[in-house]
């Protein structure tokens, strides 16, 4: 075990070093609330924070009315059978071998059913699926074992690795934050459409963020999309859920939402450009404005 941590210690050293970019930790974002994370014997889904994660759990829940009826009738179909139909409860058994309204009823059910999943199902996963038109484009790339994102419009980039312990305190992260705290961090605007581009550089990845109801596989040499828009501001957290070698567990992913005005401001202090006309050159000058008098 010790062995392990000073080989993932030695490799994260290794790949920082490797992959330094102009992008340092920013200190200037607001303090914000932890909203996405995991607790201690937390059963179901995260609190969702995206109107995608709303709808996941709306399925949920959904198929959860549905499997416990069904799970209940089963076992007790299971126990009616075991108890009056054993051979000493029922020494002469019927001979019968078919029966037609109940195979209609076993074979009509569950398909409506099943209809019943699918009409709910399919509005959501195309909800997911289909791209908004994008506020804010993020291309993120998994590598062995970090992320490396680029806010595309305004040429900022940088790499994003999870933190050590001995480190958590100085980035403003609480120990139990250990596996899922990066140095540098994801920051988008509240209540604007983010689409993500998805890839990997060497094997695949996947970027999953639980609160905004997202998973998506990046494959090396493909380019795919994830949409969400925050509703809240806060810091969330996922990890790699695609299985990407020694160190997968060591390339988790924190996402600050802020306000309009900070996101803004974040990207200024990170060298952004911004295109004349465009929502974030708006806000730039309304608080430009506003500072003035
Ligand atoms: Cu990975």
């Amino acid at each position: 075990m010790r062995l392990l941590s000073a080989m993932t210690n030695a490799a994260v050293t290794a790949a920082c070093a490797l992959t330094a970019t102009a992008a340092w930790a920013d200190d200037q974002l607001p303090v914000l609330p932890v909203r996405g994370a995991p607790v201690p014997g937390g059963m179901s889904l995260q609190d969702p924070a995206s109107s995608v994660a709303s709808g996941v759990v709306f399925l949920d829940n959904l198929l959860l009315w549905i499997i416990v009826p069904i799970t209940i009738f089963v076992t007790a179909l299971l126990i009616w059978v075991i108890v009056f139909h054993n051979r000493k409860a029922n020494p002469t058994p019927a001979k019968f071998t078919h029966n037609s309204p109940l195979e209609v009823a076993w074979t009509a059910i569950p398909a409506l059913i099943l209809l019943v999943i699918a009409f709910f199902t399919f509005p959501a996963l195309r909800y997911e699926q289909v791209m908004p038109e994008a506020d804010v484009t993020i291309k993120t790339t998994g590598y062995q074992w970090y992320w490396g994102y680029e806010y595309v419009d305004h040429g900022v980039e940088f790499s994003s690795f999870m933190l050590q312990r001995e480190e958590l305190e100085e980035y403003g992260y609480t120990q139990d934050l250990y596996l899922l705290a990066t140095d540098t961090e994801v920051v988008v605007p509240v209540g604007k459409n983010v689409v993500m581009q998805v890839t990997a550089a060497d094997v695949i990845h996947s970027w999953a963020m639980p609160a905004f109801g997202v998973k998506q596989d990046g494959v090396p040499g493909r380019l795919a999309q994830l949409w969400f828009n925050v509703d809240q501001e806060g810091v969330y957290f996922g990890q790699c859920s695609e299985l990407c070698g020694i160190n997968h567990a060591y390339m988790p992913i924190t996402v600050k939402a802020v306000s309009e005005e900070e996101y803004v401001a974040w990207l200024e202090r990170q060298g952004a450009q911004f295109a004349e006309g465009s929502w974030e050159a708006d806000v730039r000058d309304r608080v430009q404005l506003a500072a003035a008098q």
